[in-house]
């Protein structure tokens, strides 16, 4: 198997079609670019949605999980290993918390969070057993599993997979009346993205995510964040929360926390709120293992440095900059985002999100549509200024402004 087309059929036979991609195929990457098996270069704005903030394998990263490669990579939880307590040290210390679960995908991270939730609000806030909760937000996204999907709003991630998880409320995203609303005595938390990913990076109003800290901080409610995708430097700080001010109860982190070489995620939170848990009520075969733990001590050496949210921030400035002057062209009805993470809604008649992702990938561009007339820009935080503009000219030449 050589040619792309060799590569592409066989995908078409063998693997399920849960996925649309694009027709390119991978062999090698580095930095903000990858390379097809056919030597084209490819400008990578989408960064493994924001799992690859440090690039296509970030030169300390690698640096790490050879070296970890080389001492041990799997011991399992049933017994310590040399690299756990630091790991759990140093990202609760990044979070200004005190305690961390670790897992390995966002959705399993998701899925820990809402096993807290439900068992701090027996536990310790009294719900009555089986009644908690849990406020989400319509146009979620938190993951694919069967209790995820329960409460999304999207009924192509929703449909064909019941019976659902009961015990999840939607409420309209930055509508704090309508929050305010759904909350009594049973809601033992309200989880949320900071800003909406696959929902097209959609920021709320100003004002909001701290209106949420706020209702729910008066009712003795957890406030969980799930910063999966808007986290680890992507909207120029830390968190994106801390565009508000705002400290949730429980940060849900996975994708950049394991720099896009190892699958890593935690849930991060109080030793009230994490101290609920006795040996064998939750756990992962691989959740905290040695080589993710190594892979995100070095990430977390990394964002404290401050240097990538500064980039972010500079380069996303930039960004929006550009983005702006295009919905004057009347080829992009709206651009949304933060730093350097846009979504970019594009106009009837100029193609539809699909349209333009191929036409950008002839041009050497890889970036992914959503909702239909949506394009999302993400590329790694490493990126240069002139090969963002670059891209960015590709993007104006593939809308003809
Ligand atoms: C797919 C979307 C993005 C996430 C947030 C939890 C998870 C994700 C905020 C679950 C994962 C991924 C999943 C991937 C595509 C991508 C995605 F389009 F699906 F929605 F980024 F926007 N919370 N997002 O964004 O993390 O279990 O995947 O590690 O499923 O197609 P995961």
């Amino acid at each position: 198997m050589s040619t792309a087309a060799e590569h592409i059929a066989a995908t078409e036979a063998h693997s399920a079609h849960n996925y649309h991609p694009l027709p390119v195929v991978v062999a090698s990457a580095e930095g903000a670019w990858v390379t097809d098996v056919e030597g084209r270069r490819y400008l990578d704005m989408l960064a493994g949605y924001s799992a690859l903030n440090f690039g296509h394998r970030n030169a300390r990263l690698i640096e790490a999980a050879k070296a970890q490669l080389d001492r041990v990579t799997l011991t399992s939880r049933a017994f310590h290993h040399d690299r756990f307590a630091r790991f759990c040290t140093e990202l609760a210390e990044l979070c200004g918390m005190e305690m961390v679960l670790p897992m390995n995908t966002g959705a399993e991270a998701v899925e820990t969070a809402v096993k807290t939730a439900r068992k701090w609000g027996y536990k310790v806030k009294g719900v009555p057993d089986g009644q908690a909760r849990i406020v989400v937000a319509a146009n979620n996204f938190h993951g694919r599993t069967t209790t995820i999907i329960s409460f999304s709003t999207d009924p192509e991630a929703r449909a064909d997979f019941g019976p659902y998880t009961p015990g999840f409320e939607v409420v309209p995203y930055g509508d704090l009346a309508a929050l305010e609303a759904a909350l009594d005595d049973r809601t033992v938390a309200v989880l949320m993205e900071p800003i909406q990913g696959e929902a097209g990076v959609l920021v709320p109003p100003a004002g909001y995510w701290a209106g949420v800290r706020r209702l729910t901080g008066e009712r003795g409610i957890l406030f969980i964040a799930d910063e999966i995708q808007s986290g680890l430097g992507r909207t120029g700080r830390t968190f994106a929360s801390e565009h508000e001010g705002v400290v949730p109860d429980m940060y849900v982190l996975g994708k950049a926390l394991g720099g896009g070489v190892v699958p890593v995620s935690a849930v991060v939170s109080s030793a009230e709120v994490l101290g609920v848990y006795r040996p064998g009520e939750h756990g992962s075969t691989f959740g905290g293992n040695p080589l993710a733990c190594a892979v995100a001590l070095e990430v977390l050496a990394m964002l404290r440095t401050g240097e990538y949210q500064q980039r972010a921030t500079e380069l996303g400035d930039h960004l929006h900059h550009e983005l702006a002057l295009l919905t004057g062209s009347g080829a992009v009805t709206q651009v949304r985002g933060r730093g350097l993470w846009a979504g970019v809604d594009i106009a009837p008649g100029h193609g539809t999100g699909r349209q333009v992702s191929e036409r950008l990938l002839e041009r050497g561009v890889l970036v992914k549509d959503t909702h239909g007339s949506t394009i999302r820009l993400a590329p790694p935080l490493v990126v240069s200024k002139e090969d963002l503009d670059w891209g960015l000219d590709q993007l104006r030449a593939v809308l003809s402004v």
